[in-house]
């Protein structure tokens, strides 16, 4: 049975580093402990939450394999709920390999990835949503990221899914006392929406607005700069980078793969894009260049189109326009240290009022303060940035809510259409089993493995 064994693995990166922490967790634990672990002041009281000093010791106890910190943290009072050992020794492979083959051959299984996690959800001591927001933490990208991922941690959206659901179970009783009072007559009907169905479905709206947001300080932008060859594009990525990363000359058709590079702004992580200029392509290499641009764009978070003012627009400058009239594009007429050979209002008209369009050099570096600013208010709203607001940052929570929400407004549909309770009841029960997906209260033990096996070795 998956929890009666004891599991270990290591904790730290596996590599050169001053110390690894090797973690043990399970029934015989200690037991395992106290046969590689030889105290240095001859005797070891394992106190929980106590570090000793003292060597760690092959099978016969003859050969010492390292010297190093042991501690053991008493059930339940420990990260999985279960006895907990830590052996901190010295970070590298050799030793890490040497302790981790004794400890099996005591007794441990080295463990699965996302593991430990898996029995701290087991054993109550994290929701699933905390141990999904810890892993995130882990593989955060940006310090929002990783504050997002904290505050998930310390439990503010398993409380907002508590409140949804009590707000559900409340609407529910309203609509289960309306059926019970009727059971005898054949229309169980309600008359009026319960005030919580409403408050429940503003806040998982709340919820739901986030995820863009959330999305683009977790995951990071894609932000594609487009324009025909020449304009300054390789030019644009080195200057927003402040690497040479791609080749500028001023022979057209030179960048023929993506480049990318990502850059911090604004703590949104963003993977800027490089592409092959857009012309009728002149070889097969740059052929294929063009094709990869048409294809990216279509992942693309922000489009850059790139104009170069210093030469009269081309036929290969419409079709780039063309193709990007709506969606979040950012026009930057570039070179503008150069003499104009045409005015900015011939090309506002093509494009949504909207749109922002930017003047800059790419060159001097004119201009690039507002492009950076722009392509940070284009991926995160300013409203879901303020502290404490609960943010959705994984998609399988966001799916979650987005079911329920359906539930829900079919629930209150029913009721406005003078309907039998039955049928709101029968939605908001539904509701509850998907708020219930997101904490894990009820969840397959398949999507749970899926969930675990995606996180970190150790964790
Ligand atoms: N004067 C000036 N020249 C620029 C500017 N940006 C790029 N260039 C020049 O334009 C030529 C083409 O630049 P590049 O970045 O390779 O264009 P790409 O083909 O669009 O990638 C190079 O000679 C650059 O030095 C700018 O803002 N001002
Ligand atoms: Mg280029």
């Amino acid at each position: 049975m998956l929890l009666q064994d004891t599991i270990a693995a290591l904790a730290t990166p596996f590599g050169l580093s001053g110390i690894g922490i090797i973690r043990i967790s399970g029934p015989e634990a200690l037991e395992i402990a106290r046969l590689i672990f030889q105290p240095s002041n001859g005797s070891c009281p394992w106190k929980s939450h106590h570090l000793y000093h003292g060597d760690i010791v092959s099978a016969d106890g003859k050969t010492i394999l390292d010297e190093g910190l042991i501690s053991y943290m008493r059930k339940p009072h420990s990260f999985t709920g279960e006895d907990v050992i830590e052996i901190n020794c010295h970070g590298n492979p050799i030793i890490i390999q040497s302790i981790l083959s004794q400890l099996q051959e005591r007794g441990c299984r080295l463990a699965r990835h996302g593991e430990f996690s898996q029995r701290a959800f087991f054993n109550n001591r994290l929701d699933l949503s905390q141990a999904e927001a810890l892993s995130a933490m882990i593989c955060a990208k940006s310090a929002k990221a990783y504050a997002m991922g904290l505050s998930q941690l310390k439990g503010s959206l398993s409380k907002e899914i508590e409140d949804l659901r009590l707000l559900l179970i409340d609407a529910l009783a309203l609509l289960e006392a309306a059926i019970d009072f009727t059971e005898d007559t054949s229309g169980e009907k309600i008359t009026g929406t319960p005030p919580q169905i409403n408050q429940a479905l503003e806040r998982m709206q709340l919820l739901l607005s986030s995820y863009s947001s959330a999305r683009a300080y977790a995951e990071g932008v894609n932000v594609i700069i487009t324009g025909k060859p020449n304009v300054g594009k390789s030019s644009l990525l080195n200057s927003l980078t402040g690497r040479k990363k791609a080749i500028v000359t001023d022979i057209p058709g030179t960048t023929r793969d993506l480049i990318t590079d990502t850059i911090n702004i604004n703590g949104v992580p963003v993977h800027l894009i490089d592409t092959a200029g857009i012309r009728e392509p002149q070889n097969a290499i740059e052929k294929e260049g063009i094709s990869l641009v048409w294809e990216s764009l279509a992942n693309a978070d922000v489009v850059i189109v790139m104009l170069d003012i210093s030469k009269p627009l081309t036929d290969e400058d419409k079709i780039i326009i063309d193709k990007n009239t709506s969606g979040n594009i950012i026009v930057a007429i570039n070179k503008i240290d150069l003499p104009r050979k045409w005015e900015e209002n011939i090309i506002k008209e093509l494009f949504s009022q909207e749109t922002k369009i930017l003047k800059i050099s790419a060159k001097l570096g004119n201009g690039l303060e507002e492009l950076r600013n722009t392509i940070t208010d284009l991926s995160v709203s300013s409203e879901d940035v303020n502290a404490g607001s609960v943010m959705i940052t994984n998609l399988r929570h966001k799916q979650a809510i987005e079911k329920a929400f359906k539930n829900i407004q079919n629930a209150k549909e029913s009721i406005a259409n003078g309907m039998s309770a039955e049928f709101a009841a029968f939605d908001l029960r539904e509701a509850l089993d998907s708020l219930d997906e997101i904490t894990g209260k009820k969840i397959n033990d398949e999507i749970l493995d899926k969930i675990f096996s995606s996180f970190c070795i150790g964790k």
